[in-house]
């Protein structure tokens, strides 16, 4: 029985990264009056690493003008993380960014069903509260039975951890929820967490692959492609009635019938 939804962040509810975490980390590289800046194209490549210390230092080390010694590098990544999130929460509270269409529809359909919801981000967890209180009011708490974030998890998306932990502080299996995630990285997390995937592609992951979801969309008001082993019609948009009848399938006749569901069978292309 579906019981819960479980929303990455960062590229799922909103455009956080293009709109904002880019914006920051530039700022953050003038702040600290360094030469750096990252364009469109670069982040786009940087995306691949998950979480900012970790892409910062990825990057740096690539950089002959970056310290050399590991202690002045780590404690420059560290400074340049905390400007970046204070900058990203900037312009989080001031608008900048919003929810992707459909977020809010389909939260709150959920929510009408008595279902659970929860976030599995990588994202520091002040960058989550920010965005939260701003689309969602003071009362944003309420809203989540859970909020899982890069603290909590520090193995990073692909590993699955950060979904396993989601679940288990919902208390819930795999079998219980469904995972809406915008990448690559966050979709093979949350299968390799045992989770069915609805991929909701943002604009730097367009192009990534998304064998093994259970279905695909450019945005949860767009028409969404089920999975090819899911017979069914493809929905002028995303609803809460598609997501159980897809859930379903995918449980009841998806695995007794002895398919794999690894994510990277290819049986399972949307
Ligand atoms: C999100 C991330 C995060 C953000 C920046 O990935 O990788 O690192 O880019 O946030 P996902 P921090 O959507 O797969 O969870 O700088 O706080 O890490
Ligand atoms: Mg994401």
């Amino acid at each position: 029985m579906l019981q819960a939804l479980i929303w990455d962040l960062d590229g799922t509810l909103a455009e956080t990264e293009r709109d904002g975490h880019l914006v920051a980390f530039n700022e953050a590289f003038e702040a600290h009056a360094l030469p750096w800046r990252w364009s469109v194209e670069d982040y786009r490549r940087l995306l691949q690493i998950t979480g900012g210390k970790e892409r910062l230092r990825h990057d740096l080390a690539a950089r002959p003008d970056a310290p050399t010694n590991e202690a002045e590098r780590e404690a420059l990544i560290a400074s340049l993380h905390a400007e970046k999130n204070r900058r990203y929460a900037r312009i989080v509270e001031q608008g900048g960014i919003g929810l992707r269409p459909g977020v809010r529809r389909l939260m709150r359909e959920a929510l009408a069903a008595r279902l659970r919801l929860a976030i599995a981000t990588t994202t520091t967890r002040s960058n989550a509260d920010a965005l939260l209180a701003r689309e969602f009011g003071p009362g944003w708490p309420g809203m989540f039975a859970a909020v899982v974030c890069g603290e909590d998890a520090p193995r990073r998306k692909p590993d699955p951890q950060v979904y396993q932990l989601c679940l288990e502080w919902l208390d819930l299996d795999p079998e219980d929820a469904i995972a809406i995630e915008d990448s690559y990285n966050g979709l093979a997390a949350a299968r390799a967490a045992g989770l069915p995937v609805l991929v909701t592609r943002s604009v730097f992951f367009a192009s990534d692959p998304h064998s093994g979801a259970m279905a695909v969309c450019d945005h949860l008001d767009a028409p969404a492609t089920p999975s090819r082993r899911l017979v069914g019609a493809q929905p002028a948009h995303v609803d809460l009635a598609r997501l159980r009848e897809w859930h379903a399938l995918w449980w009841r006749d998806l695995l007794p019938s002895g398919w794999s569901t690894s994510f990277d069978d290819p049986g399972l292309v949307a």
